[in-house]
């Protein structure tokens, strides 16, 4: 298992000497100021890498990037229209770029219009520590009664429509201005300035897309990349949906274990993979990921390892970011599931046999406490994050108590 830490680039508050004393042994970028459709030039690739290769006094930092963490896809792409087709040649340049640079691990998401969702990015635990938080009665006011979106009520159990409608008669202006702000947080890098109104346009372009016909567009795209990714030797892997069911009314087809099965055999090539983040499957308890892991494994080319604690037996249920080892994931058993993996690649002779991972997200705790990191991102809860994911490994590797 590789251990890989993301990086927003020279303006992230975790420096590239931080990664360095985190023990971090490579990283994962993006270009997120290319705007998304365009393609990523040689020249702002290099940029990168070298920012990656230097430590604040101007030494090498030993360090490489080695995952790309996103490489955007257009909703141009998933929607079939307008510039779709110009936008998967300039993907497709853009693999070819990257691949020429050394980067041969590239992670891409599905989700129309929203990247992860979250009603509150920094809620307070019983530690004095906070979290991002998922509560579906606080999205559930927002979509019915801030985002006004009809129908919105249809896509709740009564109870939680019945709970939303009093909790949003109760909350302050200040609070339900906060709310929106933290749901449209989460849509991709580029859309960070989107106003509601703009939220509801992009909404309304899905409107009659069933999430067969986006399944199919997502098919489409894979059949065009994929064997263009497997000539260069690259591995391309899909994140799944944060959280994995469908939101504002849009399709989502990322979610479940059977989703990742019918596009693996779709487009049966190995440059076809998964970004297994337990985080985000981990929220349904039908996904078992250590199962997923130990079926699917050998097309996993990238994990992200955090956990998550429901709130409810519910499907569409609230949830918050746990510690590492904490929420309903065995974390134990996943690792295990990816040592195992390893093993079998090392036997059938594969050379990608060491699966980059990185700890997704962190609490924030200590000294991140106010810093205004990232959500999700601070370097504490992180460090946190991989050390305990690290003692895992490496007990579970350790001659004497060895991995059966
Ligand atoms: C949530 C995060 C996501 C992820 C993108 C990848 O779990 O890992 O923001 O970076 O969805 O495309
Ligand atoms: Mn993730």
């Amino acid at each position: 298992m590789r251990q890989t830490w993301r990086w927003f680039g020279p303006k992230d508050l975790c420096s590239v000497d931080d990664m360095r004393q985190a023990g971090v042994e490579g990283v994962v970028s993006a270009l997120h100021h290319v705007p998304t459709g365009h393609v990523w030039s040689p020249a702002e690739i290099a940029q990168r890498q070298s920012a990656i290769g230097r430590m604040h006094d101007g030494s090498p930092s030993g360090l490489a990037w080695e995952v790309v963490e996103s490489l955007p896809v257009s909703e141009d792409i998933k929607k079939q229209k307008g510039d779709w087709r110009a936008h998967i040649e300039n993907w497709k340049i853009s693999l070819r770029n990257l691949r020429d640079a050394g980067i041969h691990v590239i992670c891409y998401n599905f989700m129309p219009v929203l990247d992860w969702t979250r009603t509150d990015l920094a809620w307070r635990l019983p530690t004095g520590g906070t979290c991002m938080r998922f509560d579906i009665i606080d999205f559930a006011a927002f979509d019915i009664y801030i985002l006004g979106r009809q129908s919105a009520s249809e896509d709740f159990s009564p109870t939680v429509v019945e709970e939303a409608k009093r909790r949003f008669a109760e909350m302050t202006d200040g609070r339900r201005g906060e709310l929106a702000r933290n749901v449209v947080y989460g849509l991709p890098g580029s859309a960070e300035s989107f106003s509601l109104d703009d939220v509801r346009r992009h909404i309304s372009e899905y409107e009659g897309l069933p999430a067969e016909q986006l399944r199919g567009h997502l098919i489409d795209f894979l059949s065009e990349v994929c064997p263009l990714a497997e000539e260069l030797g690259l591995r391309l892997c899909c994140h799944p949906d944060d959280p994995p069911f469908p939101l504002l009314g849009l399709p989502r087809v990322m979610s479940t274990e059977d989703d990742y099965a019918t596009i693996m055999q779709a487009v049966d090539i190995p440059a076809n993979g998964i970004t297994l983040c337990s985080g985000s499957l981990g929220v349904r308890a039908d996904n078992d990921l250590p199962g997923i892991m130990n079926r699917l494994g050998s097309r996993v080319h990238f994990l992200h390892l955090r956990n998550v604690l429901r709130e409810s037996p519910d499907l569409k249920c609230s949830f918050h970011e746990a510690e590492h080892l904490g929420g309903n994931t065995d974390m134990v058993a996943l690792i295990a599931a990816v040592l195992r993996e390893e093993r079998r690649r090392k036997a059938a002779g594969r050379s990608d046999i060491s699966i980059p991972f990185r700890p997704d997200h962190g609490q924030d705790i200590l000294d991140d406490l106010g810093r205004k990191a990232q959500p999700g991102y601070p370097s504490i809860g992180r460090l946190k994050g991989l050390a305990e994911l690290r003692g895992i490994m490496t007990a579970l590797e350790h001659p004497a108590e060895g991995l059966r």
